[in-house]
Formats: structure tokens, C-alpha cells, sequence
């Protein structure tokens, strides 16, 4: 999607702090951090949210969710949240899909 943020990080035309890489994901840290892990994790598939990720590419999706755990552990951290914020009164304000991996602070229930 030539408009779309994410699609120019994954294909390297705008910068990010890349975590990791795999054939179906990128990961990235947050350029506004909420926590001192909080990593993005993003399909190269271009889909606007997760469901819908789910329904173009399962194979994507679950890829992305394995990730995400994999981060979690790498950065040393047995728990931590996974957010799909879906839909602008969500908070979603980039619409290709993503996972906030966010951990090494107290997360408290419920979320603001
Ligand atoms: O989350 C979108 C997130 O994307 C938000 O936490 C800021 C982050 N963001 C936006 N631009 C960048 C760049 N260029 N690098 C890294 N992180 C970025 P949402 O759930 O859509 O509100």
C-alpha cells in the first residue's frame, strides 16, 4: 500500500529501531514508548487490523503472534501485554495491522 507507514518500514523506505525480522513479520520499538519493552510487531502482508490479517493470512497471523512471545522472552520478560488496538474509537491510528508487545513495568487491569 504505497500510503500506508508500515508497508514503507517494511520495505525499508522509512526508518525504524528494527527488533527482529522473519518471513512473515517485521518488529520494531515504538517511536513513543509506553513501557521500557514496547515493541511493534507487523505483518509484511498489508491488512488494516488483526482480525483482518487473520482472514487474509492465518498463516501470517499466527506467525505474528508466535513473535510477539518470542520478543517478550528475548527482552527477558515471562509476562507481558499484547494490544490490537481495532478501529479509530480504539485508539488504532495506523491502519496495517500490529501487535504492541509492552512490558518491564506493572500493567494494570483494567487499561485507560
Ligand atoms: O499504534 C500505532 C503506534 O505506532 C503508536 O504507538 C506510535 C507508533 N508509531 C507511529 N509511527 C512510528 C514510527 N515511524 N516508528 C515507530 N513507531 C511508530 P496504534 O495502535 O495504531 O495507536
Amino acid at each position: 500500500m504505497p500510503d500506508c507507514l508500515f508497508c514503507k518500514i517494511v520495505a525499508g523506505d522509512v526508518p525504524a529501531e528494527i527488533v527482529s525480522t522473519t518471513d512473515h513479520t517485521v518488529a520494531f520499538r515504538d517511536i513513543n514508548p509506553q513501557a521500557p519493552t514496547h515493541v511493534l510487531v507487523i505483518p509484511r502482508l498489508h491488512a488494516p487490523d488483526a482480525a483482518s490479517l487473520a482472514l487474509a493470512s492465518p498463516e501470517a497471523a499466527v506467525a505474528l503472534l508466535v513473535e510477539t512471545r518470542r520478543i517478550a522472552m528475548a527482552e527477558g520478560h515471562d509476562s507481558y501485554r499484547l494490544v490490537f488496538n481495532t478501529g479509530e474509537g480504539a485508539g488504532q491510528t495506523v491502519f496495517h495491522a500490529h501487535g504492541h508487545v509492552l512490558a518491564g513495568r506493572d500493567l494494570t487491569w483494567p487499561p485507560g
